[in-house]
Parts: structure tokens; C-alpha cells; sequence
């Protein structure tokens, strides 16, 4: 591996997303929309700060709409050893360069107990990671960590530059060493699942369609004994924290609800709406730490307000803390295509609603022999149908995949399947089939 230096690739999401965290007792569950969206503006213009005891808007992916100013800030990760492997601890320094002014930017704000949230995942999604670089005399922020396996590796890095708006930075990293195999994404059968004790059960308030807003409640039971847990305890000054990305790794949320505890006196003299926020507690049990910011029973069941902005899979990660343990729960959910756009719609995928087979499209054969063609001359901006006809089923291309645009689709024996697709960028955009096995690309052109 020659990287010596990678610079950030930045991605500025076209679309500027909100999540709203709000914690709610089980008992406001109902009511707890409106509630979440009074305290966003309530946390409007508020610096960074923990004690706000509202819940915080976070832009996600940038919010530096497309066109407009670059952003002012940039991310640089350095490794220490240049070439990082895997099973070797490796420093990571991150440094955080004013683009204007030059030079590294120190005094990160403080968010969540930390100047800097570093989010890792290996390309697959099946490894998660949220490490906190610390400052260093030299003005970068450095974490050691340890990678499990060679591959692709996307960092996320998240902070807020002194009187800036938060920013997240997405890397790539290459980690030398052996490979393993990839986890396919699959959306989760279930809502609820079981780590560490904990069952926690995710339930969308709507069916999930990409653009439109809606709750995602996580309700937390101890395994054992299926009752809702009331000892939650804050982890880095919140009850708990979300991260969900989408499969390309493009969109990326970053979630912080703000704790409040039931007997608040908000110290900030700040927090307009903080009531709505409020954890109610259970009344009689006291957690157990002497945290001045511990709620004296937990909330059971937190939710988070948000929006996901295109469809395909997504995975979610919800994080909390008892007794002293950080527990990372991982959900897949597939997000459909928003109901309005009809081009959408096509992408949507549950499959059967493909565009109409039509004259104007490139036709792929699927067989044992791979993609025919594989590679396929498209120009950016113009939208290409291309139809994928599988005669056979002695392949393993029953499904075609493209990474980038969270396309994934069925690929029926004997029929002609549909994928529309617009590229955005020149360069190739790869096609696999589900396994990974068969590869194809679309050579964009400008
Ligand atoms: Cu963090």
C-alpha cells in the first residue's frame, strides 16, 4: 500500500438531513413527535454544549449544498505505520485543516464529552467501531486502533470546528493483511434483537420510504427478564447514540440525543423546549451512579426523528450504556423508494415494480460466462435502462447489485429485468451480482 498521506475524499450530500434524538419514557411514546421537533428549534444557534438537556439537530453528510461554498474545513488522516495491517495496532491522526486560514485547527468543540467521534466500518458494514481521537501537541487528534482484517475500511469523522457547524468527514483506508470474506447486507427479518442482555426491539412509527420523515422508537428489555430496563446510563452524555449509513456508505447520520434527566435545572439557564425532551422517570429505583446528570430510573424506550434520504439498505447501529458496559445493537433495514417519484419507484427493492422492458435499453445476458457485456459505455447525467435477462439458473446471479446506488435487484430465471439508473460522476459505477462473484461497470463518461 503506498499511502503514506490520504487526504479525505469529502462528500457533500445534495440533501441536508436532520435526526432528531429525543428520549421518551414509554408512557410518551405517543406523543412524542411534536415534542421532538419543538426541541430542535429549541436547540437552534446553541453552541455545542452538553448540558442543553434538548434534543440536538445534526446535519449529517455535509451541509454545504452542492454548488455553493466549499467547506472551510478538511479532514487529513495520516497512519503511523504508514502501511496499516491487519492485527497491528495503528495510530490514526487525524488533522483538521482550516482551508482558508491554513494550518491545523485545535480547539475542536467539545460535543458529547469528546472533540472528536470517529466512526469505522469495514466497506461490508459488518464492522463498527466509535473511537474518540484525542488532541496532540501537534494540533492533529490520534486514536490507536486495532483493525481485525485486511480491506476497505470508510472512516467518519465528526466534529465542530470553534464556531463552526458541525462537520463529518467521510476516509477511505486500505488495511494490508488477510481478507475476509465479505458479509452480505440483509435487511433484518426482525425488529428485535439480543447483545450483551439487552433486547432491544426497533419499531418505525411508518413503513420506511426514502425522504420521508418518520420515528424510529428502540424499546429496551432486559433479556432476562423481558422487562423494559430503567438503568440505562448516559454514555458520553447521551442515553444513546445512533449511527446509520447507507450500504454505498454515502449518507451518513450521525446521532447524539442530549440526556435530560427528570430533575432538571439546567445549569445553561438555556434549553428553551427542554421540556419536551424530558425523560420521565419511572419514580422509585436510582441508578446506580453518582453522576450528577444520571436520571434517577432510565428511560426504557428512546426514539429518533429522521428522514432517509434514498432508498436501499441501511444499517443502524444503537449504542448504550448499563452497568458500565457500552452495548452496540445493530439493525439492517431496507428503505423503499419515495411513493411520488415514479423513476424512484422503479428502483424500489422489493423487486417486480421495474420500468417497462423497452427498445431503447442495454440488454446484459446474466450466465455461468458472467455479465455479456460487462462493461457498458454510458454518458453522466443521461439516464440508461439496462436490462438484465438471465436464461438460466446455472449462475449465481439470481440478484445484481450496485454498490454505489443501493440498487439491489431480483434477477427472475427467463425474464428480462429492468434497472434504471442515472449516473451522476464520470468513472466507473461496478455491478455485481449478490455474491460478489459476477462483475460488471458502467463506463461513464462526461
Ligand atoms: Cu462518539
Amino acid at each position: 500500500m503506498n499511502t503514506r498521506n490520504i487526504k479525505t475524499i469529502m462528500k457533500l450530500a445534495g440533501k441536508f438531513l436532520t435526526i432528531i434524538l429525543v428520549a421518551t419514557a414509554a408512557a410518551l411514546a405517543a406523543g412524542c413527535t411534536a415534542a421532538d421537533r419543538s426541541s430542535a428549534n429549541g436547540a437552534n444557534g446553541a453552541a455545542p454544549n452538553t448540558d442543553a438537556g434538548v434534543a440536538e439537530v445534526h446535519p449529517a453528510a455535509g451541509t454545504t449544498p452542492s454548488g455553493g461554498a466549499p467547506s472551510a474545513f478538511r479532514a487529513e488522516l495520516k497512519t503511523e505505520p504508514a502501511e496499516v495491517r491487519a492485527g497491528q495496532p495503528a495510530a490514526l491522526d487525524i488533522s483538521i485543516k482550516d482551508v482558508k486560514r491554513g494550518g491545523n485547527v485545535r480547539d475542536l468543540a467539545i460535543v458529547h464529552e469528546k472533540p472528536m467521534h470517529l466512526l469505522i466500518v469495514s466497506n461490508d458494514l459488518n464492522e463498527f467501531y466509535h473511537v474518540h481521537p484525542e488532541p496532540q501537541e501537534d494540533g492533529t487528534y490520534r486514536v490507536s486502533h486495532t483493525f481485525p482484517a485486511g480491506g476497505a475500511y470508510k472512516l467518519y469523522a465528526d466534529f465542530t470546528p470553534p464556531g463552526a457547524e458541525q462537520v463529518v468527514e467521510h476516509l477511505n483506508l486500505m488495511v494490508a493483511g488477510d481478507t475476509r470474506p465479505a458479509v452480505a447486507l440483509v435487511a433484518d427479518e426482525s425488529g428485535t434483537k439480543t447483545v450483551d442482555g439487552l433486547r432491544v426491539t426497533m419499531k418505525p412509527d411508518k413503513s420506511l420510504r426514502a425522504g420521508e420523515e418518520l420515528m424510529l422508537d428502540f424499546a429496551v428489555a432486559d433479556a432476562g427478564t423481558g422487562k423494559p430496563v430503567t438503568d440505562l446510563q448516559p454514555y458520553l452524555g447521551a442515553l444513546a447514540h445512533f449511527v446509520l449509513i447507507s450500504e454505498d456508505g454515502t449518507d451518513f447520520l450521525h446521532a447524539h440525543p442530549m440526556e435530560k434527566t427528570k430533575k432538571t435545572d439546567t445549569r445553561d439557564g438555556g434549553g428553551g423546549g427542554a421540556h419536551e425532551a424530558t425523560l420521565h422517570s419511572h419514580g422509585e429505583k436510582t441508578a446506580a451512579t453518582g453522576d450528577k446528570n444520571t436520571p434517577q430510573a432510565s428511560a426504557s424506550e428512546v426514539s429518533a426523528h429522521t428522514s432517509f434520504p434514498r432508498p436501499g439498505l441501511y444499517k443502524i447501529w444503537a449504542q448504550f450504556q448499563r452497568g458500565g458496559r457500552v452495548s452496540t445493537v445493530p439493525f439492517v433495514v431496507r428503505v423503499a423508494a419515495a411513493a411520488t417519484d415514479a423513476e424512484a419507484t422503479a428502483r424500489a427493492a422489493d423487486g417486480d415494480s421495474s420500468p417497462p422492458v423497452s427498445a431503447d435499453g442495454i440488454k446484459v445476458t446474466v450466465s455461468a460466462k458472467g455479465y455479456e457485456p460487462a462493461r457498458l459505455e454510458v454518458k453522466k447525467g443521461q439516464p440508461v435502462k439496462i436490462m438484465f435477462y438471465r436464461p438460466d439458473a446455472g449462475n449465481c446471479g439470481g440478484e445484481v447489485v450496485f454498490p454505489k446506488l443501493g440498487i439491489r435487484k431480483k434477477l427472475p430465471v427467463g425474464k428480462t429485468t429492468v434497472v434504471e439508473v442515472t449516473p451522476k460522476e464520470s468513472g466507473e459505477l461496478a455491478f455485481n451480482c449478490g455474491m460478489g462473484m459476477l462483475r460488471g461497470a458502467l463506463v461513464v463518461s462526461q
